[in-house]
């Protein structure tokens, strides 16, 4: 079969090619796919000690997949302070925690200059915290708001500390998927332009792909494709992020939700296609942390992070709204036959664990 000499060989895989990977079982997929993995990074498992902070939950937009948002589905609109979210990093930094991961939804009350002013504050209050702040979709959002073009927001970004931009909003590239789930958001082709600015820069981002839901195994395709074309110009994508559709709590009609093995197919194929990406994150809070754990062996390297609070997946059914504890990492690392490492933001290695730090093994 061409699809297993290509694997066989290690073959740079094409469309067809990876729709082929879809065809293949489980098992024979996952050798492949653990084979690269393993090649990349051994037994290890990364993640981080983090803390999710979403400064709002009032947004412009509606997108149909979205619990979050405050609408008549979510009846409880916030917006914290700057003193409320400092409040919330201080307490968090005195904790131990080195990146806040800040995403929001799309409020014009907290404009790119109230987050400048937030992100200078935290800087100089907190010079050794990671800020891991504001999605391509809020780039878009902010940019349009003050009538910036994409550089000049992002070069005000990294001029009040902003470390790294995360994944999210790019959901699904298609255009026409697009349209039906997030309507008005920014476009597929304006994501991957902010995030090739961004790059450009010098700095790095992450790159996440929603799935699970109306789209279909050729958009999951193509929409990582886009991602690896990107990649090949910039090299500054340090990890893909699939994330599990959850289903309360919002306004899209799903038929057909994904079962287990589909999202580890996913997952594997992501790590196949995606040769020049190095990490692919199985995010706990969309997957659980024992099919994270599983995805271990079929492509993926990375956990995630602890959270502490996470409020986008757990309004729309996930049990992460209270994060995890590193304890509960150690353990569930360790006893599948793994090695836990702490990583920072970028991916340097703080931490490597050994035997004894697992509770269930003392
Ligand atoms: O962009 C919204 C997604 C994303 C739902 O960069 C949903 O390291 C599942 O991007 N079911 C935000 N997902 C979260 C995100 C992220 C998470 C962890 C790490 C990183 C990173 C990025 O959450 C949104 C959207 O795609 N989302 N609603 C839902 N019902």
């Amino acid at each position: 079969m061409k699809i297993l000499e290509k694997l066989k060989n290690q073959k740079r895989l094409n469309y067809e090619d990876a729709l082929a990977l879809y065809e293949l079982d489980l098992f024979t997929l996952g050798h492949f796919a653990n084979l690269k993995r393993t090649s990349m990074w051994g037994k290890k498992v990364y993640f981080n000690i983090n803390r999710h902070i979403n400064p709002t939950n009032i947004c412009k937009d509606i997108c149909k997949f979205c619990a979050f948002s405050a609408n008549r589905k979510n009846p409880n609109p916030y917006r914290y302070t700057k003193d409320e979210v400092l409040h919330i990093v201080e307490e968090a930094f005195k904790r131990g925690i080195k990146e806040i991961h800040v995403v929001s939804a799309h409020n014009e009350e907290h404009d790119l200059y109230w987050y400048i002013d937030v992100f200078k504050t935290i800087k100089a209050r907190f010079p050794t915290i990671h800020i891991k702040a504001l999605t391509a979709a809020e780039v878009h959002f902010l940019s349009t708001l003050h009538d910036l073009n994409y550089e000049e927001t992002i070069e005000k970004m990294i001029e009040a500390g902003v470390d790294s931009m995360p994944g999210g909003g790019a959901e699904i590239f298609d255009e026409k998927v697009r349209e039906y789930v997030c309507k008005g958001k920014v476009k597929s082709n304006e994501w991957l332009e902010i995030h090739e600015l961004w790059h450009k820069k010098g700095k790095f981002s992450n790159a996440t792909m929603l799935f699970g839901h109306v789209e279909e195994k050729e958009h999951r395709i193509d929409h990582m494709l886009r991602l690896r074309d990107v990649q090949d110009r910039t090299g500054g994508f340090n990890a893909f992020i699939p994330l599990v559709y959850q289903r309360d709590n919002n306004y899209l009609k799903v038929d057909n939700f994904l079962g287990s093995q589909d999202i580890l197919k996913t997952i594997a194929i992501s790590r196949l296609i995606l040769d020049n990406i190095p990490h692919i994150k199985a995010y706990w809070a969309t997957t659980t942390l024992g099919l994270a754990m599983v995805a271990q062996e079929f492509g993926a390297d990375d956990l995630d992070g602890t959270i502490e609070k996470e409020a986008i997946q757990s309004a729309g059914g996930a049990k992460s709204a209270n994060g995890q504890a590193l304890q509960d990492f150690l353990d569930v690392i360790i006893t599948s036959g793994f090695v836990p490492v702490e990583r920072d933001s970028l991916y340097n290695e703080l931490k490597v664990y050994e035997e004894s730090a697992c509770g269930v093994c003392q």
